[in-house]
C-alpha cells in the first residue's frame, strides 16, 4: 500500500516537472498545410477541405498550392493563399489559463506589391506584412485566456495583395531559464518521491 502511494507521489511530481519544462509540442495540427495532397497547380479548399482547420471565404475558398503556382515556404510541397478579402482560416486547440504561448509562421506575398495578413488569438490581434514571394518568419505571444484558444489569420490589406504562408505553429513559452528555485523544487520533489519509496520498500522487506 505504501509502496503504491509512493509511486503515485513520484507519478504526480513527474507529471508536474514535465508540464512545467517540458513540452514545445506544436499544438496546431496541419500547420504546414500539406495536408491534403494538392492537384497541381493548386485548390480552392473551402468549409473544413483544409484538414484540421475552418475556412470561412466570401468566394471561392482559400488557396492551397505548390510550386508550380508560386514559391512555397521551406520544408514541405504546399502553402496557403487567402484570396478574398477579409476570408479566413482558424484552428482552435486546448489551451491553459495564464500560461504564455508562442505563435509563429512564415509570410510571404503573391509579388512585389506585398501583402497584410491579420492574426487574432486570444486578446491579440496583429496584422503582419509580407514583403515579397521570400518567406519572413514571425512571431508573437500571448497568453491564454481559457481553456480552449482559436487562432485566426485574415486577410487584410486590399484585395489585390494576397498574403502567401505557411508553417503555423503555437508552442508554450517555456518557464524562463535560469528561474533555479523552481527547476530545484522540480528535482526536489522528484527526489523526496524516490526517498519515499526505497523507504517503503526497505520497511516491506523488513516486515517479511
Ligand atoms: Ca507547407
Amino acid at each position: 500500500m505504501k509502496r503504491s502511494r509512493g509511486l503515485q507521489f513520484l507519478g504526480t511530481s513527474l507529471a508536474w516537472f514535465a508540464a512545467v519544462y517540458s513540452s514545445n509540442a506544436n499544438l496546431i495540427l496541419n500547420g504546414d498545410f500539406e495536408s491534403p495532397t494538392v492537384a497541381s497547380p493548386f485548390e480552392y479548399r473551402t468549409g473544413d477541405e483544409l484538414d484540421n482547420w475552418t475556412i470561412t471565404t466570401g468566394l471561392n475558398g482559400v488557396v492551397q498550392f505548390d510550386s508550380n503556382y508560386r514559391p512555397v515556404a521551406d520544408g514541405g510541397l504546399y502553402s496557403l493563399e487567402i484570396e478574398f478579402l477579409g476570408d479566413t482560416i482558424s484552428q482552435s486547440f486546448s489551451t491553459s489559463i495564464g500560461s504564455v504561448y508562442r505563435v509563429s509562421f512564415d509570410l510571404a506575398a503573391y509579388d512585389a506589391q506585398g501583402s497584410t495578413l491579420g492574426v487574432s488569438v486570444a486578446a491579440e490581434s496583429r496584422s503582419f506584412d509580407g514583403v515579397n514571394t521570400d518567406y519572413t518568419p514571425y512571431f508573437f505571444d500571448f497568453t491564454a485566456e481559457d481553456t480552449t484558444s482559436t487562432l485566426t489569420f485574415e486577410k487584410l490589406g486590399i484585395q489585390s495583395m494576397y498574403p502567401h504562408f505557411d508553417n503555423v505553429s503555437v508552442e508554450i513559452v517555456p518557464v524562463p531559464e535560469g528561474n533555479a528555485s523552481l527547476i530545484a523544487a522540480g528535482f526536489l520533489a522528484v527526489a523526496c518521491a524516490a526517498t519515499h519509496i526505497k523507504r517503503c520498500q526497505h520497511l516491506k522487506r523488513t516486515q517479511t
